[in-house]
Order: structure tokens, then sequence, then C-alpha cells
């Protein structure tokens, strides 16, 4: 599939897929969450791909849904519309999903991100939920990522008052991985997720699923879950490779089964 929105390369074993709609701050409208939902689930099916990188530009990761699509629509619309499925379906991409992030993460933006599964952040990076000044409140998962991220009371600063944090303040409250300066971000996120195409890819997968399961399950739950997944890479010819490298002295070669 051409994509109208999205700019989508390969490197070795991590795909960057580019938000490209830089006239209007990367908003994203529906035909641009269709393109996107697209790619990552073909790159989640790509046996090369160990890592999926997700960008806008230096000015804008995502200025949020595009509100020109929404200002004249009612609820009955809203309803049928069920434009968070595809929300849903980016939910369930089983590779990791670093977002890196320059200029403004706002409303859809800053949940995009926070769909990801890690953020490296430009030094210039703004986070935030402004729907409130709009009338509105987030849609996409903000109030329910966003509190596990930094906490109730940031959480509640943030989309009560619409105010933008800062990337150090982002930093700071946990909602980021890393700051760096602008002309890295990009070349900083895709390194780390060089590193981590470079594990064993039934690990990775079965690991992001342990982590995730966490946010929506209880400790005994999620401790029964964690221990199915480690008894199943038992399974896999990697845990023998990679456990018979580390005897042998020599680096693993990860054969995915
Ligand atoms: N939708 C549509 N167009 C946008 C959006 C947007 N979210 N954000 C910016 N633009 C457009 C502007 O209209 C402008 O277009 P034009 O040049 O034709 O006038 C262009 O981008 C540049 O923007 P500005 O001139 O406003 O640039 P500034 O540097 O002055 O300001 C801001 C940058 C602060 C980011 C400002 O543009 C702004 O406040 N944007 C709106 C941010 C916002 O409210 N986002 C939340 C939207 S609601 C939402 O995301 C709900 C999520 C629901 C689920 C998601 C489903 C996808």
């Amino acid at each position: 599939m051409e994509y109208k929105y999205l700019i989508v390369t390969k490197d070795v074993h991590v795909a960057v897929v580019q938000i490209n709609r830089p006239k209007v701050l990367n908003a994203l409208n529906m035909d641009l969450m269709v393109e996107l939902v697209d790619a990552l689930e073909k790159l989640d099916r790509d046996r090369d791909i160990g890592c999926i990188v997700v960008t806008g530009n230096e000015r804008a990761f995502a200025a949020g849904a595009d509100i020109n699509e929404m200002t004249d629509v009612d609820a009955m619309e809203m309803l049928y519309r069920d434009q968070f499925a595809r929300w849903d379906r980016m939910r369930k991409i089983k590779k990791p999903m670093i977002a890196a992030v320059s200029g403004f993460a706002l409303g859809g933006g800053c949940e995009l991100a926070m769909i990801c599964d890690m953020i490296v952040a430009s030094e210039t990076a703004k986070f935030g939920q402004p729907e409130i000044n709009i009338g509105v409140m987030p849609g996409a998962g903000g109030t329910q990522r966003l509190t596990r991220a930094i906490g109730k009371v940031k959480a509640m600063e943030v989309v009560l008052t619409g105010r933008m944090l800062t990337a150090d303040e982002a930093f700071h409250y946990g909602l980021v991985n890393k700051v760096v300066p602008v002309e890295y971000y990009l070349r900083e996120a895709v390194s780390l997720a060089h590193e981590i195409s470079s594990k064993a890819p039934v690990a990775v997968r079965l690991l992001k699923d342990a982590v995730l399961k966490s946010f929506d399950t209880s400790i005994e739950g999620g401790l029964e879950f964690e221990r199915k997944n480690f008894y199943l890479l038992f399974a896999s010819r990697d845990q023998k490779e990679g456990m018979k490298a580390f005897t042998e002295k020599r680096k693993p070669e990860w054969k995915g089964r």
C-alpha cells in the first residue's frame, strides 16, 4: 500500500514510520489513522522487523486529532465512526514500538506517543492533553495512560488545565525514557530500537505482552501470566541457543523460534 500521509523506511531489523502531514502539524485525520494502523500491522507481521519507531518531524510529532473532522459531528456519528477501534488494533501490536517525539505531542498525538512502549523525546518536545480548551476530553486513552504514567495529581493538572509538559517535566514525571538534543532524538530512538531488535524475538514478544498485562490485572494474575510466558520460552530454540551460547562464551544466533 502506498501511503499518502506516512513515510515508512526500514533499516535492517528496525522500521521507522514517519507521520507526514506537516502543514497541519501532523494532525491525525481518519485517513492517516487508517494508514498508520495498516502500516503497523504489516510491520508486526514482517519477520525481518524486530522493533518499530513512530515519529513525526522536528516541529510536531502530532498536534492531535484533526479538529476540522470533528467540529460538526454529532454523538451518533461519532458512535458509528467507531474510530477508536483502530486504537484498539494499535494496542494489540506485538512488537515493541518506540515514539521518537519532537515538538508538539498533543491530544491524540500524546495518546499515540503513550500507546507506544517507550518514548524518546527531543529537548523541544511538548506533551499535553489540551482537549479541555476545545470543550472535550481525551478519547484515545489519555486519561488512563497518562494517569498510569505520571500519577493522579499531575495527570489531573494536565487534562484539567490543558497545560503542556516540557520534555524535562515529562522525563521527571516518568512519561519519557530520555531527552536528547533535537538533532539526535530520531537517531537515539532508532539506536534503542536496534538494541531491542538484536534480542531474542520470542522473548521480546512475550516480555512486551507480560509488561502490558500488568496494566489490567491483579498482581496475582500478572505473576501467573508472567510465569506461563517464562515457561513457554523453554519451548523455544532461542532459549537453548541463548543459554548454550552463554556457556560457550559466544554470541547467540537468534532464530525467532
Ligand atoms: N487539527 C487540525 N489542524 C491543526 C491541528 C489539529 N489538531 N493542530 C494544528 N493544526 C493546524 C492549524 O490550524 C494551522 O493550520 P493553518 O496554517 O491552515 O491555519 C497549522 O496546523 C499550524 O498551526 P498553528 O498556526 O496553530 O501553529 P502554532 O505554532 O501557532 O500553534 C499549536 C501550535 C499550539 C499546536 C496549535 O496549533 C494548537 O493548539 N493545535 C490544536 C491542539 C489540540 O487542541 N489538539 C487536540 C485535538 S482533539 C484530540 O486530539 C482528541 C483525541 C481524540 C482521539 C484521537 C483520534 C485520532
